[in-house]
């Protein structure tokens, strides 16, 4: 059975209605992404950053999966292939869309994080700092995504799959930010086939043994088919 590693970024949600990070010059409401998708920025200004991620919660959950989701969901489906996804993104689309081996590497939106003692347990609609934690009833509530600084979830769990693959494939992704953006590097150095699969060549596009470029809704299916 073909062993399939998937990386997706901001790029597969945008035909489901969701901002990538670049196309918006990585600007927020006239704050840089870098400055709020931090520790520094959470503990600087902690109402501002759950600001900007209620803001993307919210519109998470008004999307729905498209295209490119579903084609992924049926890819697993298909039991001639072992599929399993790793995401940078913190909507929850590739669920909705019916994938099952999904790793959120930068978190979620739909997670909330103490600060003070590291329970974790699922975001409200809303959240504000001053929500207190259900297991310290600290009031040091933080959406539960990895920050710029902050170690990526389940990396050695990542590398293994890596490793592992027979194909690493890497959608709607820029290459920007790593660890992320090396793991292309890593499958080529265990010669393992690359493709990569987005609107336009990325940062690293050249490390691929082929790339294909058009929007995911059509591009993936194709792929999959
Ligand atoms: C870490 C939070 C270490 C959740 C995110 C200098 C050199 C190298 C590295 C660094 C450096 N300085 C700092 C670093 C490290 C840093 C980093 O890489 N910085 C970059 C900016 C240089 N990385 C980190 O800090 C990481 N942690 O290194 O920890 C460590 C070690 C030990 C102990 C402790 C720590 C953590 C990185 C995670 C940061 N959090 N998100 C959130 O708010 O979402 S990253 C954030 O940006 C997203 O999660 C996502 O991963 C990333 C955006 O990337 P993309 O998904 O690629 O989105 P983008 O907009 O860039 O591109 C969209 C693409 O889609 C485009 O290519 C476009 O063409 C394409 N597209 C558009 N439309 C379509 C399409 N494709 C198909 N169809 C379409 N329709």
């Amino acid at each position: 059975m073909a062993k399939i590693v998937i990386l997706t970024g901001a790029g597969i949600s945008v035909e489901s209605g969701i901002r990538t990070f670049r196309a918006s010059d990585g600007l927020w409401e006239d704050h840089r992404i870098e400055d709020v998708a931090t520790p520094e920025g959470f503990e600087s200004d902690p109402d501002l950053v759950h600001q900007f991620y209620n803001a993307r919660r919210a519109a998470a959950r008004a999307a729905q999966p498209n295209a490119a989701h579903s084609a992924l969901a049926a890819l697993e489906a298909d039991s001639t292939h072992e599929v399993l996804i790793i995401t940078q993104n913190v909507d929850d689309l590739h669920e909705r869309a019916g994938s099952t081996r999904v790793v959120h590497m930068h978190g979620s939106l739909f997670g909330a994080l103490c600060h003070a003692c590291g329970h974790r347990w699922p975001a409200p609609q809303t959240m504000a700092r001053t929500d207190a934690c259900p297991e310290c009833g600290a009031q040091a509530s933080r959406p539960d995504i990895v920050w710029f600084g902050e170690m990526p979830y389940r990396m050695e769990e990542i590398v293994r799959g890596l490793e592992a693959a027979d194909l690493f494939v890497s959608i709607g992704t820029s290459g920007n930010v790593y660890p992320a953006a090396g793991f292309v590097q890593e499958a080529r150095a265990a010669g393992i086939e690359t493709l990569e699969l987005n609107l336009e060549p990325s940062a690293g596009t050249r490390m691929f043994t082929e790339a294909r470029h058009g929007p995911a809704t059509k591009i993936v299916p194709e792929w999959v088919a």
